[in-house]
């Protein structure tokens, strides 16, 4: 790749981490930005203008061009590695995979790492309070899911590491951290533990 690759983050999400843990396996250099997203850093009239409309990060930078979305910066980063299944159904499997990450995990789990992690129960909206045992009981669905499919296989899509495991391992591996107890799913540990000793793994705050 030859044009600047930028990455806008905040180092500690999940979403900004499998950015740079698919940057890792396919070996590229990222070129790291912070914003404090807890004093709104990403919603400043420049940031809204010029880097994404959206108020989020992350935001993948190539070149003059911005890739906002998680997973649509992943994909980018992975065009061409074997991060990506060559097998056409295969590759649709894996975006299944990252789809369900965004709509039935992250939303969830990662929801509830930021709230009892980063803005306190005490500060919820009575919204957000009312929203917390939905959001758990949907996690754990999630988690329940993933544990049953990787049931006598090593990896979520054929049989080598894919984006779809990456996505899906960056907020698993904390979801302890939303009060997700983690040894109910033997699977979901057996297959953290292989990302984990993957030679090209970096962990969260690398
Ligand atoms: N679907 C998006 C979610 C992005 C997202 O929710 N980013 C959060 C941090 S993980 C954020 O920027 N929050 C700050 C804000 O909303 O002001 C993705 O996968 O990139």
């Amino acid at each position: 790749m030859t044009e600047t690759l930028v990455l806008h983050e905040y180092s500690a999400s999940g979403n900004c981490y499998k950015v740079r843990l698919t940057a890792a396996h396919v070996g590229v250099n990222l070129e790291r930005r912070e914003y404090d997203i807890m004093k709104g850093e990403t919603r400043t009239p420049e940031f809204l203008a010029n880097v994404n409309a959206n108020g989020r990060i992350p935001v993948l930078q190539v070149g003059d061009r911005f890739i906002p979305e998680s997973n649509a910066a992943c994909h980018f980063l992975a065009d061409g590695s074997p991060l990506l299944p060559a097998d056409r159904f295969d590759h649709a499997d894996m975006l299944r995979w990252m789809f369900f990450e965004q709509y039935n995990h992250e939303p969830n789990i990662a929801t509830l790492r930021f709230w009892l992690g980063w803005v306190g129960v005490d500060r919820l909206t009575d919204a957000q309070r009312l929203q917390i045992p939905l959001k758990r009981q949907a996690g754990k669905a999630a988690l329940e899911l993933m544990d049953s499919h990787l049931g006598g296989r090593d990896w979520f899509v054929g049989a080598a590491i894919s984006l779809a495991d990456i996505c899906l391992f960056a907020y698993t591996h904390v979801a302890d951290e939303a009060n997700f107890d983690l040894e109910l799913y033997p699977n979901v540990i057996a297959w953290m533990e292989r990302i984990i000793t993957h030679p090209s793994h970096i962990q969260l705050d690398a």
